[in-house]
């Protein structure tokens, strides 16, 4: 049976090339900072978003918590959006090892106004906990891979350096969010102090994530990546896979978007899921169920049966992502699938 996986763009698998560049990547140990390939994916990522240093990591979850670890002590207090996924997705991280405390605020489609979080920054009294980190997320993944507009982080810069609070860009999928408006990676970065990016996600590689901020601050993550485990050997096979994709697989998240965009022109179309197709910016739908029995879960089985993978995504919502795994046959039979399925 045919399968087209829309589940996550986690799922990819390493392209031929992408193993070859991994196969003769030279290697060392990167604990003792002897892994020039790693080191040259450091370099790199440090210079494509106007950091002064970057340091490789296992995961997306490492990236944020070695972030937020970094930029805390415990006690603090770190501000973000009600569906970011540290408060969803990394199993309490900053809390079990951080001690610290999450404010959570409803965004719209995972994007906050500085009036929000102005609303959130606690004031100087020892009843509270002090603030001290503000924690964004572009694209929005729950958000359904919403752009962040650029106007609004310069307004959330504005009010975190009036309350001298830090800013962590958890962005997971900043590649698409690129990709998609024109913005250089560089501009979306420069509000934040930090930035966690994935290699895994969009960019099509096997593991890694980076992340980026001033030299004191990389030193001091670079202690904590350690504490946590997170210091690896021969990692150059890893980041030979970031270093191949920063060449090969950037430019074609267009496709991803195009792909995106033509299933949620056809599904909207079915009352089932009915929606607003222009919201889907990136490479990430989050579809509406507009019935109280079918549940999430029965939408996404019988969608399996019939070969079309996705996840159930909330209490009357699923979840599909296209990838580099995804082709416009792919797209095509997704949209077949939902139609006998679903149409009427
Ligand atoms: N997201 C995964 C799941 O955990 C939901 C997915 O399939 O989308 N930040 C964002 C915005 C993410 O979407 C993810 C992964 C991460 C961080 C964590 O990355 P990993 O999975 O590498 O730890």
């Amino acid at each position: 049976m045919k399968i087209v996986d829309l589940r996550s763009d986690t799922v990819t698998k390493p392209t031929e090339a992408m193993r070859k560049a991994m196969a003769s990547a030279e290697v060392g140990d990167d604990v003792f900072g002897e892994d020039p390939t790693v080191n040259r994916l450091q370099e790199r990522m440090a210079e494509i978003l106007g950091k002064e240093k970057a340091l490789f990591v296992a995961s997306g979850t490492m990236g944020n918590l070695v972030s937020i670890l970094t930029h805390t002590r415990p006690g603090d207090e770190v501000i973000l959006e009600a569906n970011a996924h540290p408060f969803h997705y990394e199993s309490a991280g900053a809390a079990a090892y951080g001690g610290v405390q999450f404010f959570p605020i409803v965004g719209n489609h995972g994007i906050l106004d500085a009036e929000d979080i102005a609303l959130a920054i606690r004031p100087d009294d020892a009843h509270y906990p002090p603030t001290r980190l503000i924690c964004l997320e572009n694209t929005h993944n729950r958000g359904g891979g919403k752009i962040y507009p650029i106007e609004k982080i310069e307004q959330i810069r504005h009010l975190a350096d009036q309350h001298h609070l830090a800013m962590h860009l958890d962005g997971a999928r900043l590649f698409n969010a690129s990709v998609a408006t024109g913005i250089s990676l560089e501009t979306f970065c420069k509000p934040f102090e930090s930035v966690s990016v994935c290699l895994s996600k969009g960019l099509g590689c096997p593991v890694g994530s980076v992340i980026a901020g001033s030299a004191p601050w990389i030193r001091e993550a670079h202690r904590i990546r350690k504490r946590l485990g997170g210091g690896m050997r021969q990692a150059g096979i890893l980041a030979a896979a970031g270093l191949y994709a920063l060449d090969h697989h950037i430019d074609r998240l267009q496709e991803d978007h195009y792909h995106a965009r033509q299933l949620a022109n056809a599904i909207s179309q079915i009352p089932l899921f009915e929606f607003t197709p222009s919201t889907v910016e990136t490479n990430i739908i989050v579809l509406p169920i507009h019935d109280s029995v079918i549940t999430p879960l029965e939408v996404v089985t019988r969608l399996q049966d019939e070969g079309v993978l996705t996840v159930p995504f909330g209490p009357r919502e699923i979840r599909l992502v296209t990838h580099l795994g995804i082709d416009d046959g792919d797209v095509t039979y997704a949209i077949e699938i939902f139609k006998k399925l679903f149409g009427n």
